[in-house]
């Protein structure tokens, strides 16, 4: 019989249909849905994150992973009661306006998810007025905006600004992408700043206190 380790060692190699069917495997045998996600799918993914960072592994071969590991996760997802799923908080993310720059981006979403955030992804080309009616209609703990040109990273300022004015300054604003630094960070009076994906996590949850 499929193991859980089986299975994360599925979702590290990118093997998608492999992963599926050994997902289907462990449901079969009546394993609890959310040990196939946590000990099975997203162990898988937490290694694949580590690996990126130190250099080991790279963005085509993060994306498979991804891929395996969100296909799991949707096959099981229709066993676990709403309630039941934890999450570590709500990030919304976005590529700032005339931006079309996503992969970044969508790695940052896919390392939050893989650790139990809840990801609204509202996509590329945002002003800051899509960023505030996104942050009214979804409430996230935390607003990440990514940018990859210097002519755009500008924008971040001014959705910044524009969450004081709107009285939403209580959601904690975060930023990345190539261009950024600390430094623009802290200008642009955001409360966090990474480098890459899986240092987004860790700042989502120090922001959080997690
Ligand atoms: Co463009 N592009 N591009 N491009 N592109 C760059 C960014 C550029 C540096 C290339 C170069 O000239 N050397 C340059 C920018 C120069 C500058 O502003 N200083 C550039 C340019 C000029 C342009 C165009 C203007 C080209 C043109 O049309 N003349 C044009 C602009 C379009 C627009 O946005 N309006 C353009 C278009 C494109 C494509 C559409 C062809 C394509 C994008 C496809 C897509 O995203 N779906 C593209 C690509 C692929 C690149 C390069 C080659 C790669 C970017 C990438 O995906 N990197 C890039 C050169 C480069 O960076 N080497 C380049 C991989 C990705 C994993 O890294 O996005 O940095 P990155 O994300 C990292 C971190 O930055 C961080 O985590 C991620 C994972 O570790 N991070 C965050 C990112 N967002 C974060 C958010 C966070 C936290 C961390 O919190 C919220």
């Amino acid at each position: 019989m499929a193991t859980l380790e089986d299975l994360s060692k599925c979702v590290i190699s990118g093997n998608v249909a492999k992963a599926k069917k050994l997902t289907q495997e462990l449901i079969d045998a009546g394993v609890a849905p959310l040990d196939i996600i946590n000990q099975g799918l997203i162990a898988g993914m937490n290694v694949v994150g580590v690996r990126f960072k130190n250099g080991e592994m790279f963005v085509p071969e993060v994306m498979v992973a991804a891929k395996a590991m969100s296909q799991g996760i949707e096959m099981v997802k229709p066993l676990i009661a709403e309630t039941d799923m934890p999450s570590e908080g709500k990030v919304l993310l976005g590529t700032v306006k005339g931006d079309l720059h996503d992969i970044g981006k969508n790695l940052v979403g896919i390392m939050l998810e893989s650790r139990g955030f809840t990801v609204i992804d509202i996509g590329i080309d945002r002003s800051p007025e899509d960023f505030i009616k996104a942050i009214k209609e979804h409430q996230p703990d935390i607003m990440g905006m990514s940018a990859l040109l210097t002519t755009t990273m500008l924008h971040m300022k001014d959705t910044i600004e524009l969450m004081k004015e709107e009285g939403l300054g209580h959601v904690k604003a975060i930023v990345g992408g190539a261009p950024i630094s600390q430094d623009f960070a802290d200008e642009v009076g955001a409360d966090g700043y990474a480098p890459d994906a899986a240092s987004a996590v860790d700042l989502c949850k120090s922001l959080l206190g997690k």
